[in-house]
Protein backbone atom coordinates (compact mmCIF):
# COMPACT_ATOMS: atom_id res chain seq x y z
CA UNK A 1 0.00 0.00 0.00
CA UNK A 2 1.37 3.40 -1.11
CA UNK A 3 1.39 6.87 -0.29
CA UNK A 4 0.34 8.18 -3.18
CA UNK A 5 1.97 11.80 -2.76
CA UNK A 6 4.48 11.24 -0.80
CA UNK A 7 6.03 7.74 -2.17
CA UNK A 8 5.87 9.66 -5.49
CA UNK A 9 7.68 12.61 -4.52
CA UNK A 10 10.28 10.84 -2.71
CA UNK A 11 10.33 7.69 -5.31
CA UNK A 12 13.91 8.82 -7.57
CA UNK A 13 15.87 9.83 -4.24
CA UNK A 14 19.08 8.76 -3.70
CA UNK A 15 18.59 9.72 0.28
CA UNK A 16 22.26 11.41 0.71
CA UNK A 17 21.51 14.25 -2.22
CA UNK A 18 21.12 17.53 -0.80
CA UNK A 19 17.63 18.76 -0.67
CA UNK A 20 18.22 22.25 0.82
CA UNK A 21 20.71 24.64 1.45
CA UNK A 22 19.50 27.24 4.44
CA UNK A 23 20.03 30.97 5.13
CA UNK A 24 21.52 29.82 8.64
CA UNK A 25 24.32 27.60 6.79
CA UNK A 26 22.54 24.03 7.44
CA UNK A 27 22.11 21.64 4.81
CA UNK A 28 19.34 19.62 4.22
CA UNK A 29 19.84 15.69 2.82
CA UNK A 30 16.90 13.91 1.49
CA UNK A 31 17.75 11.58 4.38
CA UNK A 32 17.25 14.50 6.61
CA UNK A 33 13.53 15.26 4.74
CA UNK A 34 12.66 11.96 5.75
CA UNK A 35 14.06 11.99 8.92
CA UNK A 36 12.46 15.12 10.16
CA UNK A 37 8.96 14.25 8.43
CA UNK A 38 9.31 11.65 9.98
CA UNK A 39 9.76 13.01 13.31
CA UNK A 40 7.12 15.31 13.01
CA UNK A 41 4.48 12.79 11.83
CA UNK A 42 5.04 10.81 15.08
CA UNK A 43 4.60 14.74 16.82
CA UNK A 44 1.37 14.70 15.00
CA UNK A 45 0.33 11.20 15.76
CA UNK A 46 0.91 11.54 19.68
CA UNK A 47 -1.04 14.96 19.38
CA UNK A 48 -4.06 12.22 17.84
CA UNK A 49 -4.26 13.92 14.45
CA UNK A 50 -5.78 11.48 12.36
CA UNK A 51 -5.77 10.57 8.80
CA UNK A 52 -8.17 13.28 7.20
CA UNK A 53 -8.18 15.80 10.13
CA UNK A 54 -7.37 19.01 9.43
CA UNK A 55 -3.83 20.61 10.53
CA UNK A 56 -4.05 24.45 10.17
CA UNK A 57 -0.46 26.09 10.03
CA UNK A 58 0.25 29.86 10.07
CA UNK A 59 4.30 29.73 10.33
CA UNK A 60 7.13 31.77 9.12
CA UNK A 61 8.72 30.20 6.01
CA UNK A 62 11.47 27.74 7.35
CA UNK A 63 12.30 24.21 5.66
CA UNK A 64 11.24 22.73 9.25
CA UNK A 65 7.67 24.03 7.43
CA UNK A 66 8.19 22.35 4.65
CA UNK A 67 8.97 19.15 6.65
CA UNK A 68 5.32 19.34 8.65
CA UNK A 69 3.71 19.64 5.41
CA UNK A 70 5.41 16.02 4.57
CA UNK A 71 4.50 14.99 7.97
CA UNK A 72 0.88 15.71 7.33
CA UNK A 73 0.83 14.01 4.01
CA UNK A 74 2.58 11.34 5.70
CA UNK A 75 0.22 10.61 8.23
CA UNK A 76 -3.09 11.13 5.74
CA UNK A 77 -3.51 14.34 7.16
CA UNK A 78 -4.85 17.65 5.41
CA UNK A 79 -2.25 20.25 5.51
CA UNK A 80 -3.53 23.95 5.42
CA UNK A 81 -1.44 26.84 5.57
CA UNK A 82 -2.77 29.83 5.87
CA UNK A 83 -0.93 33.48 4.67
CA UNK A 84 1.47 35.23 7.55
CA UNK A 85 0.06 38.45 6.94
CA UNK A 86 -3.31 37.26 8.01
CA UNK A 87 -4.64 38.37 11.01
CA UNK A 88 -6.60 37.15 14.20
CA UNK A 89 -9.98 37.79 12.79
CA UNK A 90 -9.15 35.95 9.22
CA UNK A 91 -7.67 33.02 10.88
CA UNK A 92 -10.54 32.76 13.29
CA UNK A 93 -12.49 32.13 9.84
CA UNK A 94 -10.84 29.44 8.41
CA UNK A 95 -10.49 28.19 11.73
CA UNK A 96 -14.05 27.68 12.69
CA UNK A 97 -14.62 26.47 8.87
CA UNK A 98 -12.25 23.84 8.47
CA UNK A 99 -12.21 22.68 11.85
CA UNK A 100 -9.09 21.34 11.97
CA UNK A 101 -7.35 19.35 14.76
CA UNK A 102 -4.80 21.67 15.43
CA UNK A 103 -3.26 25.00 14.55
CA UNK A 104 0.21 25.57 14.42
CA UNK A 105 1.48 29.04 14.77
CA UNK A 106 4.04 31.10 14.79
CA UNK A 107 5.67 31.41 18.76
CA UNK A 108 5.96 35.08 18.26
CA UNK A 109 2.36 35.46 17.39
CA UNK A 110 0.81 32.50 20.46
CA UNK A 111 -0.71 35.08 22.75
CA UNK A 112 -2.33 37.00 19.87
CA UNK A 113 -4.30 33.83 18.79
CA UNK A 114 -4.55 31.98 21.58
CA UNK A 115 -8.18 32.90 21.98
CA UNK A 116 -8.93 32.65 18.68
CA UNK A 117 -7.70 29.18 18.55
CA UNK A 118 -9.85 28.37 21.83
CA UNK A 119 -13.25 30.01 20.44
CA UNK A 120 -12.72 27.77 17.64
CA UNK A 121 -11.97 24.75 20.06
CA UNK A 122 -8.78 23.95 18.38
CA UNK A 123 -5.30 22.99 19.82
CA UNK A 124 -2.70 25.07 19.52
CA UNK A 125 1.42 24.43 19.13
CA UNK A 126 3.54 26.35 17.55
CA UNK A 127 6.86 26.68 15.32
CA UNK A 128 8.88 29.21 14.29
CA UNK A 129 12.41 29.70 12.20
CA UNK A 130 14.95 27.00 13.68
CA UNK A 131 18.30 28.47 15.17
CA UNK A 132 21.15 26.23 14.67
CA UNK A 133 18.67 23.73 16.66
CA UNK A 134 19.64 25.63 20.04
CA UNK A 135 16.96 27.93 20.07
CA UNK A 136 13.63 26.38 21.03
CA UNK A 137 11.68 26.93 17.50
CA UNK A 138 8.26 26.42 19.22
CA UNK A 139 6.35 23.96 20.70
CA UNK A 140 6.56 21.44 17.50
CA UNK A 141 10.15 21.73 17.50
CA UNK A 142 10.63 20.58 20.94
CA UNK A 143 8.56 18.02 20.41
CA UNK A 144 9.82 17.01 17.07
CA UNK A 145 13.46 17.03 18.69
CA UNK A 146 12.36 14.04 20.45
CA UNK A 147 9.80 11.62 18.87
CA UNK A 148 11.57 8.62 16.57
CA UNK A 149 12.59 9.33 13.14
CA UNK A 150 11.46 5.93 11.79
CA UNK A 151 7.69 6.26 10.94
CA UNK A 152 5.21 4.02 8.72
CA UNK A 153 3.67 6.41 6.56
CA UNK A 154 -0.37 5.68 6.30
CA UNK A 155 -1.53 4.44 2.96
CA UNK A 156 -3.26 7.05 1.10
CA UNK A 157 -5.25 6.70 -2.36
CA UNK A 158 -4.87 9.20 -5.08
CA UNK A 159 -8.24 10.85 -4.47
CA UNK A 160 -7.74 11.21 -0.82
CA UNK A 161 -7.13 14.86 0.44
CA UNK A 162 -3.56 16.53 0.62
CA UNK A 163 -4.34 19.95 1.00
CA UNK A 164 -6.73 22.50 1.89
CA UNK A 165 -5.68 26.01 0.32
CA UNK A 166 -8.77 29.22 0.86
CA UNK A 167 -9.14 31.45 -2.14
CA UNK A 168 -11.32 34.33 -1.42
CA UNK A 169 -13.89 34.78 -3.73
CA UNK A 170 -16.19 37.68 -5.36
CA UNK A 171 -18.84 37.40 -2.57
CA UNK A 172 -16.02 38.53 0.00
CA UNK A 173 -16.26 34.41 2.05
CA UNK A 174 -13.27 32.47 1.28
CA UNK A 175 -13.83 28.75 -0.12
CA UNK A 176 -11.48 25.85 1.08
CA UNK A 177 -10.24 24.11 -2.18
CA UNK A 178 -9.77 20.99 -1.53
CA UNK A 179 -6.38 19.21 -3.21
CA UNK A 180 -5.98 15.28 -3.77
CA UNK A 181 -2.79 13.74 -3.42
CA UNK A 182 -3.12 12.48 -7.12
CA UNK A 183 -3.91 16.84 -8.45
CA UNK A 184 -0.47 17.58 -6.50
CA UNK A 185 1.56 14.43 -7.78
CA UNK A 186 0.34 14.39 -11.46
CA UNK A 187 0.28 18.72 -11.88
CA UNK A 188 4.56 18.21 -10.09
CA UNK A 189 5.36 15.41 -12.79
CA UNK A 190 3.66 17.48 -15.70
CA UNK A 191 5.83 20.40 -14.93
CA UNK A 192 9.09 18.44 -14.08
CA UNK A 193 8.64 16.89 -16.80
CA UNK A 194 8.14 19.17 -19.28
CA UNK A 195 10.54 22.22 -17.92
CA UNK A 196 13.59 19.51 -17.73
CA UNK A 197 14.17 19.25 -14.24
CA UNK A 198 16.71 16.94 -13.11
CA UNK A 199 18.90 15.88 -9.92
CA UNK A 200 21.40 18.59 -11.22
CA UNK A 201 19.60 21.45 -11.51
CA UNK A 202 19.39 23.98 -7.99
CA UNK A 203 16.43 26.00 -7.95
CA UNK A 204 16.46 29.57 -5.85
CA UNK A 205 13.27 29.41 -4.07
CA UNK A 206 11.95 32.35 -2.43
CA UNK A 207 8.60 32.27 -2.64
CA UNK A 208 5.86 32.23 0.21
CA UNK A 209 5.38 28.55 0.83
CA UNK A 210 1.20 29.06 1.84
CA UNK A 211 0.07 29.24 -1.69
CA UNK A 212 0.20 26.71 -4.53
CA UNK A 213 3.29 28.36 -6.25
CA UNK A 214 5.93 28.08 -3.63
CA UNK A 215 4.39 25.15 -1.85
CA UNK A 216 3.16 22.93 -4.43
CA UNK A 217 5.04 24.14 -7.61
CA UNK A 218 8.22 24.80 -6.59
CA UNK A 219 9.36 22.65 -3.78
CA UNK A 220 7.27 19.57 -5.28
CA UNK A 221 9.14 19.67 -8.82
CA UNK A 222 12.51 19.51 -6.99
CA UNK A 223 11.41 17.14 -4.45
CA UNK A 224 10.37 15.07 -7.12
CA UNK A 225 13.51 15.97 -9.40
CA UNK A 226 15.50 14.67 -7.06
CA UNK A 227 17.00 18.32 -7.46
CA UNK A 228 18.18 20.64 -4.76
CA UNK A 229 17.54 24.43 -3.38
CA UNK A 230 18.52 27.06 -2.22
CA UNK A 231 15.92 27.68 0.58
CA UNK A 232 15.35 31.62 1.44
CA UNK A 233 13.02 32.59 4.21
CA UNK A 234 12.05 36.43 2.07
CA UNK A 235 12.47 37.61 -1.41
CA UNK A 236 15.17 40.02 -1.11
CA UNK A 237 17.06 40.83 -3.72
CA UNK A 238 20.35 41.15 -2.68
CA UNK A 239 20.15 37.61 -1.25
CA UNK A 240 19.01 36.93 -4.97
CA UNK A 241 22.08 38.05 -6.26
CA UNK A 242 24.20 36.45 -4.45
CA UNK A 243 22.51 33.02 -4.67
CA UNK A 244 21.96 33.02 -8.67
CA UNK A 245 25.75 31.87 -9.47
CA UNK A 246 24.78 28.24 -7.99
CA UNK A 247 21.59 28.51 -8.88
CA UNK A 248 20.10 26.84 -12.13
CA UNK A 249 15.91 27.62 -11.76
CA UNK A 250 13.93 30.54 -10.27
CA UNK A 251 10.48 30.55 -9.98
CA UNK A 252 9.01 34.20 -9.60
CA UNK A 253 5.65 36.00 -9.56
CA UNK A 254 6.37 39.31 -11.94
CA UNK A 255 6.87 41.44 -9.10
CA UNK A 256 10.46 39.36 -8.49
CA UNK A 257 11.72 40.32 -11.81
CA UNK A 258 10.95 43.86 -12.03
CA UNK A 259 12.46 44.24 -9.14
CA UNK A 260 15.56 42.73 -10.54
CA UNK A 261 15.37 44.22 -13.42
CA UNK A 262 15.56 47.45 -11.78
CA UNK A 263 18.87 46.50 -10.13
CA UNK A 264 22.44 47.03 -12.60
CA UNK A 265 23.62 44.06 -10.78
CA UNK A 266 21.75 41.77 -12.12
CA UNK A 267 22.72 40.97 -15.95
CA UNK A 268 24.01 38.43 -18.39
CA UNK A 269 27.30 37.75 -16.07
CA UNK A 270 25.21 36.93 -13.16
CA UNK A 271 23.11 34.52 -14.45
CA UNK A 272 25.16 32.67 -16.97
CA UNK A 273 25.06 29.17 -14.60
CA UNK A 274 20.65 29.40 -14.74
CA UNK A 275 18.74 27.47 -17.54
CA UNK A 276 15.45 28.66 -16.45
CA UNK A 277 13.15 31.48 -15.44
CA UNK A 278 9.41 31.11 -14.67
CA UNK A 279 6.87 33.11 -13.87
CA UNK A 280 3.41 33.22 -12.91
CA UNK A 281 0.77 33.86 -10.06
CA UNK A 282 -0.01 36.94 -12.63
CA UNK A 283 0.11 38.52 -15.88
CA UNK A 284 4.03 39.52 -17.26
CA UNK A 285 4.00 42.43 -18.81
CA UNK A 286 5.31 41.99 -22.37
CA UNK A 287 7.72 44.63 -21.89
CA UNK A 288 9.30 42.96 -18.17
CA UNK A 289 9.77 40.05 -20.83
CA UNK A 290 11.36 41.92 -23.62
CA UNK A 291 13.66 43.64 -20.97
CA UNK A 292 14.64 40.74 -19.30
CA UNK A 293 15.41 39.37 -22.52
CA UNK A 294 17.88 42.21 -23.67
CA UNK A 295 19.44 42.12 -20.12
CA UNK A 296 20.35 38.59 -19.37
CA UNK A 297 19.75 36.61 -23.10
CA UNK A 298 16.80 34.64 -21.20
CA UNK A 299 13.55 34.51 -22.04
CA UNK A 300 10.93 33.78 -19.02
CA UNK A 301 9.29 31.10 -19.23
CA UNK A 302 5.59 32.30 -18.22
CA UNK A 303 2.84 29.92 -16.86
CA UNK A 304 -0.66 30.36 -16.21
CA UNK A 305 -2.23 28.38 -12.74
CA UNK A 306 -4.61 28.58 -10.06
CA UNK A 307 -5.08 27.16 -6.58
CA UNK A 308 -8.25 25.35 -7.46
CA UNK A 309 -6.54 24.13 -10.63
CA UNK A 310 -2.80 23.83 -10.11
CA UNK A 311 -1.05 24.83 -12.81
CA UNK A 312 -3.11 24.98 -16.25
CA UNK A 313 -0.65 25.91 -19.29
CA UNK A 314 2.96 26.81 -20.07
CA UNK A 315 5.31 27.90 -23.09
CA UNK A 316 7.13 25.35 -23.88
CA UNK A 317 10.67 24.89 -22.92
CA UNK A 318 12.05 24.10 -25.98
CA UNK A 319 10.36 26.57 -28.56
CA UNK A 320 8.77 29.82 -28.50
CA UNK A 321 8.09 31.28 -25.45
CA UNK A 322 5.68 34.20 -26.52
CA UNK A 323 5.36 37.37 -24.45
CA UNK A 324 1.70 37.97 -23.59
CA UNK A 325 0.91 34.43 -23.39
CA UNK A 326 0.83 31.82 -20.79
CA UNK A 327 1.16 28.80 -23.67
CA UNK A 328 -0.17 25.65 -24.17
CA UNK A 329 -2.26 23.24 -21.94
CA UNK A 330 -0.61 21.40 -20.23
CA UNK A 331 -0.18 17.46 -21.00
CA UNK A 332 -3.34 15.68 -20.02
CA UNK A 333 -4.95 19.53 -19.58
CA UNK A 334 -8.08 20.59 -21.85
CA UNK A 335 -8.72 23.44 -21.98
CA UNK A 336 -11.63 25.64 -24.02
CA UNK A 337 -12.86 28.88 -24.60
CA UNK A 338 -16.63 29.06 -23.36
CA UNK A 339 -19.21 31.96 -23.65
CA UNK A 340 -19.71 32.99 -19.94
CA UNK A 341 -23.67 32.98 -20.21
CA UNK A 342 -24.33 30.30 -22.30
CA UNK A 343 -21.55 27.70 -21.57
CA UNK A 344 -20.86 27.50 -25.56
CA UNK A 345 -17.41 26.80 -26.89
CA UNK A 346 -16.52 29.96 -28.63
CA UNK A 347 -15.23 29.92 -32.59
CA UNK A 348 -11.26 29.49 -32.19
CA UNK A 349 -9.10 32.60 -31.52
CA UNK A 350 -12.24 34.56 -29.87
CA UNK A 351 -12.21 35.49 -26.40
CA UNK A 352 -14.41 33.89 -23.49
CA UNK A 353 -14.06 32.71 -20.23
CA UNK A 354 -11.32 29.41 -19.86
CA UNK A 355 -12.59 26.28 -18.69
CA UNK A 356 -10.19 23.73 -18.07
CA UNK A 357 -10.30 19.42 -17.30
CA UNK A 358 -7.72 17.21 -15.77
CA UNK A 359 -5.92 15.09 -13.19
CA UNK A 360 -4.53 18.48 -11.62
CA UNK A 361 -8.04 19.84 -11.54
CA UNK A 362 -9.37 19.82 -7.54
CA UNK A 363 -12.74 18.18 -6.57
CA UNK A 364 -14.53 21.22 -5.23
CA UNK A 365 -14.53 23.60 -1.60
CA UNK A 366 -14.71 22.38 1.24
CA UNK A 367 -18.10 22.04 2.40
CA UNK A 368 -19.44 24.14 -0.53
CA UNK A 369 -21.27 21.80 -3.03
CA UNK A 370 -23.44 24.52 -4.01
CA UNK A 371 -20.93 26.84 -4.92
CA UNK A 372 -18.73 23.52 -6.55
CA UNK A 373 -21.31 22.73 -8.48
CA UNK A 374 -21.82 26.26 -9.55
CA UNK A 375 -17.89 26.97 -10.62
CA UNK A 376 -18.06 23.44 -12.58
CA UNK A 377 -20.13 22.36 -15.77
CA UNK A 378 -21.76 19.19 -15.88
CA UNK A 379 -19.08 17.47 -18.39
CA UNK A 380 -16.71 18.16 -15.33
CA UNK A 381 -14.88 21.37 -16.90
CA UNK A 382 -14.08 24.09 -13.98
CA UNK A 383 -14.84 27.54 -15.01
CA UNK A 384 -11.66 29.47 -13.63
CA UNK A 385 -13.48 33.18 -14.27
CA UNK A 386 -10.17 34.09 -16.44
CA UNK A 387 -11.22 35.46 -19.83
CA UNK A 388 -8.96 34.89 -22.83
CA UNK A 389 -8.82 33.25 -26.38
CA UNK A 390 -6.54 30.42 -28.18
CA UNK A 391 -4.79 31.95 -31.08
CA UNK A 392 -3.85 30.13 -34.35
CA UNK A 393 -0.82 28.72 -33.03
CA UNK A 394 -2.30 26.91 -29.65
CA UNK A 395 -1.13 29.77 -27.05
CA UNK A 396 -3.63 31.04 -24.36
CA UNK A 397 -3.73 34.42 -23.92
CA UNK A 398 -4.97 35.83 -20.70
CA UNK A 399 -6.86 39.30 -21.47
CA UNK A 400 -8.63 39.54 -18.33
CA UNK A 401 -10.96 38.53 -15.74
CA UNK A 402 -14.25 38.13 -15.68
CA UNK A 403 -13.90 37.92 -11.74
CA UNK A 404 -13.85 41.40 -9.46
CA UNK A 405 -10.36 40.34 -8.66
CA UNK A 406 -7.28 42.27 -8.21
CA UNK A 407 -4.00 40.56 -8.23
CA UNK A 408 -0.77 42.41 -6.05
CA UNK A 409 2.58 40.90 -6.56
CA UNK A 410 1.27 37.97 -6.68
CA UNK A 411 -1.59 37.78 -4.13
CA UNK A 412 -5.64 37.80 -5.01
CA UNK A 413 -7.51 40.28 -3.39
CA UNK A 414 -11.25 40.37 -3.45
CA UNK A 415 -12.51 43.98 -3.79
CA UNK A 416 -15.54 42.87 -1.89
CA UNK A 417 -13.65 41.67 0.76
CA UNK A 418 -12.33 44.81 1.72
CA UNK A 419 -15.58 47.02 0.98
CA UNK A 420 -17.44 45.05 3.67
CA UNK A 421 -15.11 46.20 5.89
CA UNK A 422 -15.23 50.30 4.58
CA UNK A 423 -18.68 49.85 4.79
CA UNK A 424 -18.67 48.74 8.37
CA UNK A 425 -17.25 51.52 9.59
CA UNK A 426 -19.27 54.45 10.86
CA UNK A 427 -17.82 57.13 8.40
CA UNK A 428 -18.72 55.55 5.21
CA UNK A 429 -21.66 55.61 3.58
CA UNK A 430 -20.82 53.33 0.59
CA UNK A 431 -17.56 52.57 -1.16
CA UNK A 432 -15.78 50.71 -3.90
CA UNK A 433 -12.56 49.09 -4.49
CA UNK A 434 -10.65 48.68 -7.61
CA UNK A 435 -7.58 47.59 -8.62
CA UNK A 436 -4.94 49.78 -10.85
CA UNK A 437 -1.48 49.95 -12.12
CA UNK A 438 1.27 49.80 -9.82
CA UNK A 439 4.62 50.21 -11.19
CA UNK A 440 6.06 47.35 -8.37
CA UNK A 441 3.22 45.01 -7.37
CA UNK A 442 1.01 45.08 -10.46
CA UNK A 443 -2.24 46.14 -9.46
CA UNK A 444 -2.46 48.20 -6.79
CA UNK A 445 -5.42 48.59 -4.63
CA UNK A 446 -7.73 52.27 -4.45
CA UNK A 447 -10.66 52.31 -2.14
CA UNK A 448 -13.16 55.21 -3.46
CA UNK A 449 -15.28 56.64 -0.24
CA UNK A 450 -18.43 58.21 0.11
CA UNK A 451 -18.77 59.80 3.20
CA UNK A 452 -21.87 59.19 5.76
CA UNK A 453 -23.49 62.00 6.51
CA UNK A 454 -22.40 64.48 8.23
CA UNK A 455 -19.02 62.85 8.45
CA UNK A 456 -15.92 64.30 8.12
CA UNK A 457 -13.15 62.35 6.36
CA UNK A 458 -10.88 60.53 8.86
CA UNK A 459 -8.08 58.30 6.73
CA UNK A 460 -6.21 57.51 9.58
CA UNK A 461 -9.23 56.09 11.84
CA UNK A 462 -9.99 54.03 8.35
CA UNK A 463 -6.03 52.74 8.02
CA UNK A 464 -6.46 51.31 11.63
CA UNK A 465 -9.98 50.12 11.36
CA UNK A 466 -8.75 47.95 8.16
CA UNK A 467 -5.69 47.39 9.80
CA UNK A 468 -7.20 45.05 12.69
CA UNK A 469 -9.50 43.52 10.04
CA UNK A 470 -7.26 42.35 6.84
CA UNK A 471 -4.10 41.30 5.98
CA UNK A 472 -1.64 44.30 5.63
CA UNK A 473 -1.13 43.13 1.57
CA UNK A 474 -4.83 43.93 1.02
CA UNK A 475 -4.79 47.54 2.38
CA UNK A 476 -5.75 49.93 0.02
CA UNK A 477 -2.35 52.18 -0.69
CA UNK A 478 -5.00 55.07 -1.57
CA UNK A 479 -7.99 56.22 -0.50
CA UNK A 480 -10.22 58.54 -2.73
CA UNK A 481 -13.10 60.53 -1.37
CA UNK A 482 -15.68 60.86 -4.18
CA UNK A 483 -19.50 62.84 -3.44
CA UNK A 484 -20.85 60.11 -5.10
CA UNK A 485 -19.88 56.54 -7.12
CA UNK A 486 -20.33 56.21 -10.26
CA UNK A 487 -23.34 53.82 -11.73
CA UNK A 488 -25.08 53.11 -14.78
CA UNK A 489 -28.68 53.01 -15.20
CA UNK A 490 -29.43 49.47 -13.70
CA UNK A 491 -27.18 51.41 -10.16
CA UNK A 492 -24.25 49.15 -11.06
CA UNK A 493 -20.94 50.73 -9.33
CA UNK A 494 -19.00 51.47 -12.94
CA UNK A 495 -15.65 50.42 -11.75
CA UNK A 496 -14.12 50.69 -15.14
CA UNK A 497 -14.73 54.38 -14.45
CA UNK A 498 -13.20 54.20 -11.56
CA UNK A 499 -10.09 52.38 -12.95
CA UNK A 500 -9.81 54.77 -15.76
CA UNK A 501 -10.46 57.85 -13.46
CA UNK A 502 -7.65 56.89 -10.93
CA UNK A 503 -5.04 55.10 -13.25
CA UNK A 504 -2.49 57.40 -12.54
CA UNK A 505 -2.24 56.65 -8.78
CA UNK A 506 0.96 54.63 -8.57
CA UNK A 507 2.58 55.12 -11.98
C1 LIG B 1 3.82 43.04 0.50
N1 LIG B 1 2.98 44.09 0.55
C2 LIG B 1 2.12 44.00 -0.45
C3 LIG B 1 2.46 42.82 -1.14
N2 LIG B 1 3.51 42.24 -0.53
N3 LIG B 1 1.12 44.81 -0.83
C4 LIG B 1 0.42 44.44 -1.90
N4 LIG B 1 0.68 43.32 -2.60
C5 LIG B 1 1.69 42.49 -2.24
N5 LIG B 1 1.94 41.36 -2.92
C6 LIG B 1 2.95 45.23 1.48
C7 LIG B 1 3.72 45.01 2.73
O1 LIG B 1 2.86 44.50 3.73
C8 LIG B 1 4.19 46.41 3.04
O2 LIG B 1 3.11 47.14 3.55
C9 LIG B 1 4.47 47.00 1.68
O3 LIG B 1 3.59 46.29 0.79
C10 LIG B 1 5.87 46.86 1.19
O4 LIG B 1 6.27 45.55 1.35
P1 LIG B 1 7.62 44.97 0.74
O5 LIG B 1 8.63 44.79 1.85
O6 LIG B 1 8.04 45.75 -0.44
O7 LIG B 1 7.11 43.58 0.26
P2 LIG B 1 7.86 42.26 0.24
O8 LIG B 1 7.88 41.66 1.59
O9 LIG B 1 9.17 42.47 -0.47
O10 LIG B 1 6.86 41.35 -0.63
C11 LIG B 1 6.67 41.56 -2.00
C12 LIG B 1 6.64 40.20 -2.67
C13 LIG B 1 5.57 39.34 -1.97
C14 LIG B 1 6.31 40.40 -4.14
C15 LIG B 1 8.01 39.53 -2.55
O11 LIG B 1 4.32 39.99 -2.06
C16 LIG B 1 5.51 37.96 -2.50
O12 LIG B 1 6.29 37.09 -2.13
N6 LIG B 1 4.56 37.68 -3.40
C17 LIG B 1 4.38 36.34 -3.96
C18 LIG B 1 2.98 35.91 -3.79
C19 LIG B 1 2.77 34.46 -4.25
O13 LIG B 1 3.53 33.55 -3.96
N7 LIG B 1 1.69 34.21 -4.97
C20 LIG B 1 1.35 32.91 -5.49
C21 LIG B 1 -0.12 32.64 -5.33
S1 LIG B 1 -0.52 31.06 -6.04
P3 LIG B 1 3.28 48.27 4.62
O14 LIG B 1 1.90 48.75 4.79
O15 LIG B 1 3.86 47.60 5.83
O16 LIG B 1 4.21 49.29 4.01
C22 LIG B 1 -1.28 31.45 -7.48
C23 LIG B 1 -1.46 30.38 -8.48
C24 LIG B 1 -0.42 30.48 -9.50
O17 LIG B 1 -1.53 32.58 -7.76
O18 LIG B 1 -0.71 30.54 -10.68
O19 LIG B 1 0.74 30.51 -9.07
P1 LIG C 1 -4.97 32.12 -7.05
O1 LIG C 1 -6.44 32.04 -6.81
O2 LIG C 1 -4.21 32.87 -6.01
O3 LIG C 1 -4.46 30.80 -7.26
O4 LIG C 1 -4.77 32.95 -8.38
C1 LIG C 1 -5.16 32.43 -9.60
C2 LIG C 1 -5.34 33.52 -10.59
O5 LIG C 1 -4.08 34.14 -10.89
C3 LIG C 1 -5.81 33.01 -11.92
O6 LIG C 1 -7.21 32.77 -11.95
C4 LIG C 1 -5.38 34.12 -12.86
O7 LIG C 1 -6.33 35.17 -12.83
C5 LIG C 1 -4.09 34.58 -12.21
N1 LIG C 1 -2.89 34.08 -12.90
C6 LIG C 1 -2.09 33.05 -12.59
N2 LIG C 1 -1.06 32.95 -13.47
C7 LIG C 1 -1.24 33.95 -14.37
C8 LIG C 1 -0.53 34.38 -15.52
N3 LIG C 1 0.60 33.80 -15.91
N4 LIG C 1 -1.02 35.43 -16.22
C9 LIG C 1 -2.15 36.04 -15.83
N5 LIG C 1 -2.86 35.70 -14.75
C10 LIG C 1 -2.40 34.66 -14.02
Amino acid sequence: MTNTLFDGLFSHTDPKRQLAKLEDGRYYSYQDAVDVSGRFANTLTTMKVQPGDRVAVQIPKSIEAIMLYLACVRIGAVFLPLNTAYTPAEVSYFLNDAEPSLFICDPANRKALEETASDAGVRLETLGVWKNHEISAGTMADSGLEAPTEFETVPRQPDDLAAILYTSGTTGRSKGAMLTHDNLLSNSKALADLWRFTKEDVLLHALPIFHTHGLFVATNVTLLSGASMIFQNTFDVDKIIDALPQSTALMGVPTFYTRLLDDTRFNRDLVSHMRLFVSGSAPLLAETHVEFEARTGHRILERYGMTETNMNTSNPYEGDRIAGTVGHPLPGVSLRVCCAETGVEMPQGEIGVLEVKGPNVFPGYWRMPEKTSEEFRDDGFFITGDLGLVDGKGYVHIVGRGKDLIISGGYNIYPKEIELVLDEHESVKESAVIGVPHHDFGEGVVAAIVLAENAAADETGLKSFVESRLARFKHPKRYVELAELPRNTMGKVQKNVLREKFADSFS
